[in-house]
């Protein structure tokens, strides 16, 4: 069937799209294995971006669908308030085994803005429940990306996902973002300059009082916003001066839990531990709607005191623990175990930093910067026309045949991480080519 002949295109209204323009000249995809998608015109094209940084195991998964298939026919749905199933608590365990050790409680979510919304939340309570009722605030950062609920773009930092949207949460704070082109253009890995950037946060603790502050949340890597790498030693002192003034620490894994860094999460790979950390995405490797957030047991127990029959935490979702994601999520594990995905991208980040590096004297690049397998390919941008330039490189590299994802003048790359070095360079080589066709 042709789709744009066949179905009409009025009806859905398309999420962070720009409808009319997409309803001229759509770009579908009807198809995926592995590291491709298929279009509707028959093309392949090779997946730059693992979905929307979800699909970590690539697509397609047979053990995947077949699990889904299962669970659906021996239970579609069971409600999780007061209730429980099989799949829920084996998968809580499985997780928890993958867990840095000190995080033995998850809590379900249905997507990373559920996930984040619960950890802020779960972070105002715990304060309450530990008698520090005043601790109500929250300090996110500049640039940051926690999704679109009410509670992520208020901790959020990107200008448009918030301007339009009234006045949001009060009492949220905003540590300056992390990104200096000047002192740290074309860094590999992990810039030297900017670790003080966190003491930013004892001026907020000075204007507010510390005892008025319940948690900080940054993503680890900020992703969404166009792959800013913390500056080394930055996550470090942010703990250190949390811990100074009773503020809990909230990292957002929903793009670098499962594997993106070459470590389960990005806890493990920088050896900080916040108090929570949300994922999705990946937990599923894209396939169902899931999330989790991951606390530490100190948090955990705290709410674990009281009369026995109260309700701990008056949070959860109709599809909490839902039992099909959980089937999902579970054989999604065991394609990362058993390909050993989550530590791949250990091995695959030299080579990949060298690929995307050799970019540097590509026409418009005024930065690139790599972690993992998360790369970030800075343009120069149009005078008056930010964004237009990488909007036009995403869809050549479209007809090219690479996906790739794009925010403002900063071209995404986080393929799956069952990548091949030849397919970076195919993503490489396309990209250099289109650059090289683009005004
Ligand atoms: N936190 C982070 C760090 C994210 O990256 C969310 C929360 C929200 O997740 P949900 O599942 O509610 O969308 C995200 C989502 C992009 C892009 O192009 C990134 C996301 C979503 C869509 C597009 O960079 N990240």
């Amino acid at each position: 069937m042709n789709i744009r002949t066949n179905q009409a295109l009025d009806a859905y209204w398309m999420p962070f799209t720009a409808n009319r323009q997409f309803k001229e000249t759509p770009r579908m995809l009807v198809g995926a294995r592995g590291m491709h998608y298929r279009s509707e015109d028959g093309r392949t094209i090779l997946d730059g971006t693992a979905g929307l940084w979800c699909c970590n195991a690539g697509h397609g998964h047979r053990s995947i669908a077949e699990a889904v298939m299962r669970q659906l026919e021996e239970m579609d749905y069971a409600p999780s308030f007061q209730m429980g199933h099989p799949a829920a608590f084996a998968f809580a365990e499985r997780l928890k085994a993958l867990a840095p050790e000190g995080f033995d409680h998850v809590f379900f979510t249905g997507s990373g803005s559920e996930s984040v919304d619960t950890a802020l939340k779960i972070a105002l309570a715990y304060h309450r429940v530990r008698g520090e009722a005043s601790r109500t605030r929250l300090i996110g950062r500049e640039r940051g990306y926690h999704g679109v609920g009410f509670g992520g773009i208020s901790v959020g930092g990107i200008v448009n996902n918030r301007r339009h949207f009234g006045a949001l949460l009060t009492g949220v704070d905003h540590l300056p973002h992390t990104h200096d082109l000047e002192a740290n253009a074309f860094t590999r890995g992990e810039p030297e300059t900017g670790a003080t950037l966190a003491d930013d946060l004892e001026r907020i603790v000075a204007l507010h009082g510390a005892e008025t502050i319940a948690a900080v949340i940054v993503e680890p890597v900020a992703g969404s916003t166009g792959v800013l790498i913390p500056p080394k030693g930055y996550l470090e002192r942010l703990r250190a001066i949390c811990d100074r003034h009773g503020i809990l620490l909230i990292f957002d894994e929903v793009i670098t839990g499962f594997g993106r860094l070459g470590t389960p999460f990005a806890v493990d790979y920088f050896g900080v531990k916040p108090d929570l950390y949300t994922t999705a995405k990946g937990i599923t490797n894209g396939t169902v709607p899931m999330g989790a957030v991951f606390a530490q047991n100190h948090i955990h127990d705290a709410f674990m005191t009281g009369p026995e029959e109260t309700i701990e935490l008056f949070h959860g979702y109709t599809y909490s623990g839902h039992p099909v994601g959980c089937a999902a999520g579970m054989a999604t594990l065991d394609i990362y175990e058993s390909q050993g995905l989550l530590t791949r991208a250990a091995s695959l980040s030299a080579p990949f930093e060298d690929a995307v590096h050799s970019l540097r004297d590509a026409p418009f690049v005024k930065d690139i910067r790599n972690l993992g397998l998360m790369a970030g390919i800075e343009l120069q941008s149009r005078d008056g026309a930010v964004g237009k330039r990488a909007y036009e490189t995403f869809v050549k590299c479209f007809e090219a045949g690479l996906l790739i994802r794009v925010t403002g003048d900063i071209i995404a790359l986080s393929p799956p991480l069952i990548v091949e070095e030849d397919q970076i360079g195919q993503m490489v080589a396309t990209l250099r080519s289109v650059l090289s066709t683009i005004e």
